[in-house]
This record gives structure tokens, sequence and C-alpha cells, in this order.
């Protein structure tokens, strides 16, 4: 079968009448795309592994006992969301990894690294927050227990979750030795300018902050309104102040939303006593990101005065900007120009687990256009000749990286 008629029957799984996808992670439409893929897997003589945190690794073991290059991305979905995102690079990243198996068989060459390809688990963060969860367990970031034991809305785990679906394993200890991972650029740039193939060089900072505004319940009718301790008038007034942040900034120099918030009673005649809403701040800069987050802290502090009502940070999740290797970005440059597909250098706003896995071993990421920019949506697309120009280039570039380019750039 083809990249096409994989990656088609591959977005049959948790399909919306919208041309999405519903696969939130653990979800049953997740386990299902994840025993496709392990089926695929194992069809095309991978060996399949299962580690902890659910991460799906395919093993080609081309040199006997030498450390892993590794490729892949995420298989869960956003809630009624796109098809392209995460998956594309799960499934590109497969079909990599085979043809550089193949390519070294029919060159007689000898590989200097293996290869492998992964699905993170709970790479959206959506059901089960931090985003990025699977990676972040991987590279040491968030500790495994800590992740089994978060619980979604429902209070279900993320162990049970997983359990349900049959998605925990004993895998460990992967030597790896370098990361490659495309993705949708979930942006306009690529698209604006005309431009294949995204080299992403960098990436934005963000910080996402838990904040808990507490207030009184009472009678929506009969409450005198000088008593009135309303939380969720203290989130609404925090909503707009978040998106008001930016005005204090150039364009494009700071993003800011808050798009998850639960309230309780949520009674239609019972004053909120308590809101918990997720504020996502992010920039192209640290100074940039942390004079906005000051600001808010200082803004939280009038709101809460005028809506007689306490509002606290109780948790913050983060990464901060920065470059991807150098090295890996010519090499990229270098495959697309090679292959003749025009490409730009790209800064990343989206987290990816690139994100993670660049700050342990040597790490490549591309971008490939995303129509409208639009992500996180049943609209987002990205064209068949994108998605296979994406493919072309990081087929070449992993059989660079197992030939053992970008090997003494590794630091651990
Ligand atoms: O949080 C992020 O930016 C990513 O989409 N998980
Ligand atoms: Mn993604
Ligand atoms: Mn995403």
């Amino acid at each position: 079968m083809s990249f096409l008629d994989d990656f088609r029957t591959m977005s049959t799984f948790g399909a919306t009448p919208g041309g999405g996808v519903e696969r939130q992670a653990a979800s049953a439409a997740d386990g299902e795309t994840r025993r496709w893929f392990g089926g695929w897997l194992a069809e095309q003589g991978f060996r399949v592994e299962v580690d902890a945190i659910g991460n799906i690794f395919g093993l080609l073991e081309l040199v006997p006992g030498a450390p892993y290059v590794l490729v892949g991305s995420h298989l869960d979905s956003q809630p009624l969301a796109g098809r392209f995102d995460g998956a594309y690079g799960v499934l590109a990243g497969a079909h990599a990894a085979r043809s550089v198996r193949d390519r070294a068989a029919a060159e007689g060459a000898t590989p200097r690294f293996n290869v492998a390809v992964v699905d993170w688990f709970n790479e959206e963060g959506s059901r089960f927050k931090p985003s990025m969860m699977g990676s972040a367990v991987h590279i040491g970031r968030l500790p495994l227990e800590t992740a089994l034991a978060t619980t979604d809305p429902r209070g279900v785990s993320v162990a049970d979750a997983l359990d349900a679906i049959g998605g925990r394993g004993e895998f460990t200890g992967l030597d790896v030795s370098a990361y490659a991972e495309i993705h949708v650029e979930q942006g306009r740039e690529l698209e604006a300018t005309g431009t294949t193939i995204g080299l992403v060089a960098s990436t934005w900072t963000a910080q996402k902050l838990e904040v808990v505004v507490t207030g009184e319940q009472a009678h929506t009718g009969a409450a005198p309104m000088a008593d009135r301790r309303d939380a969720l008038f203290g989130a609404a007034k925090l909503i707009v102040a978040v998106r008001e942040l930016i005005d204090g900034f150039e364009v494009e120099q700071l993003h800011t939303a808050v798009s998850e918030m639960y309230l309780d009673p949520n009674s239609p005649v019972a004053l909120a006593r308590e809101v918990r809403m997720l504020v996502d701040i992010r920039s192209p800069r640290q100074d940039l990101l942390e004079t906005a987050v000051a600001r808010l802290r200082t803004t939280i502090g009038s709101i809460a005065a005028e809506a007689r009502v306490e509002i606290d940070i109780v948790d913050v999740v983060e990464w901060s900007s920065g470059p991807f290797l150098e090295a890996g970005v010519l090499l990229a440059g270098e495959e697309a120009a090679r292959l003749g597909y025009s490409h730009r250098r790209s800064a990343t706003v989206a987290g990816h687990d690139a994100t993670n896995l660049k700050e342990v071993v040597p790490t490549v990421m591309l971008f490939v256009p995303s129509v409208d920019g639009i992500s996180h949506n049943e609209r987002e697309f990205t064209s068949d000749d994108d998605l296979l120009a994406g493919l072309d280039v990081l087929q070449s570039v992993l059989y660079r990286l197992c030939a053992g380019e970008l090997e003494t750039e590794r630091t651990s």
C-alpha cells in the first residue's frame, strides 16, 4: 500500500463527519488507531514494543547492538480536530524508517545506527494535562507515576485509561542517538510564501497557567449586588485581561488564550463559587513572555479586589524558547534542496514531542504547509503533494542520520 493509501486508512479511525478525527488520548478511537499502527509495523517487519506510559515503538535492527535513530510523532488528537496533526508524522516516520532499511539493503550499505518509529502517547494534553506527556516521561522530565496518576475531567486516570485499551507495556532502555519529526505547520507562513518544506530552527516559549478563581455561592436573583463574590464574574474579567495582554506587545510577539474552563456549581440560579481555567501564553522571546506573565499577575490582583474573589495560579507547565540544532537544520535544508523542494527556516509556536527530545538528543524537525494555517479543527488540511514531499525529505534526512551524521552533536 502507498503512503497515501495507508494515510487514508488510518484517517478512518475516529473519523468525524467534517473530515477530521476525534482520537483523544487512550480513547477507544486512539486504541483502534494504535492497534492498526502496531499491526502495520509487525506486517512490515518491525519489532513492536510499548513502554510503561503507552509510547509505541517500531524497531528495525540493521546493526546489532547499535543505538537507534528515532522518528515519529503522535496519534492522539484534540477533540473534533484534524486528521493530519501528529498522525501524519507517525505514518511518515514509519514509511521513512522502512525506506531506510530497504535502501541500505539495496545499496548493500551497513548504516551506523538502527532506526525506530514512535507514537508518543498523549502529545495533545486535551484529555490529560500536560501536553507532550509520553515524550516528557521518556526524557525524564515528567515522573512516570505522576503521569499515570493524572486524571481526566471525569476522574479516570491515565493508568486506567491505558489499561482499558490494552495500551501499557514494559519496554525500556532504548538508546536513542538522534530524533526526527515531521509535522503540519499549523500556521500560515509556508502557504503564504509558497514554500513546501519548513526547516524548524526554533521554538516559541510557552507557559500554561492553571488558575482557580474562588468566590461564594449565592442566589443569582436575591443576593444583594453589593454582597456578591461571583467567581464567574472574576473569571470573565480575567479572560478579557488575558486576551488584552497582547495589546502591550508588537504584533505576533505574544499569543494568549483561555480555552478550558470548569465552574461550580454551574447552576442557573446560584452564583459560581469556583472557576478553574487554563491560561495559555506564548512568545518567540523568553523576556517578553516573562514581562507578559508579570503584567498578568498584577492584573490578577486588581481583578480579585474589584470582583471580591480570590485568584490563584495553582500550577504552571512551561517550555523555553530556543534554537533547534543548527547542524540538523542545515542537513535538512541540504536534502530539501537536493530533492528540489522550496524550503525555509521556520519557528514552531506549537509544542511538539520534538520540543522535548531536542533537550536530550540531536533533533531535526520538518514542517509541511497547513492550508489556511488552521489546526486543532476538522478543517485542518495538507495536500497530497505536500504530504509526499515531506515524506521524501524525511526519508533522506533519516538515512543520513542513520549513517551517523550529527553523531558528534550528541551531548549525553
Ligand atoms: O501545547 C501544544 O502546543 C501542543 O499542541 N501540544
Ligand atoms: Mn501535534
Ligand atoms: Mn496538536
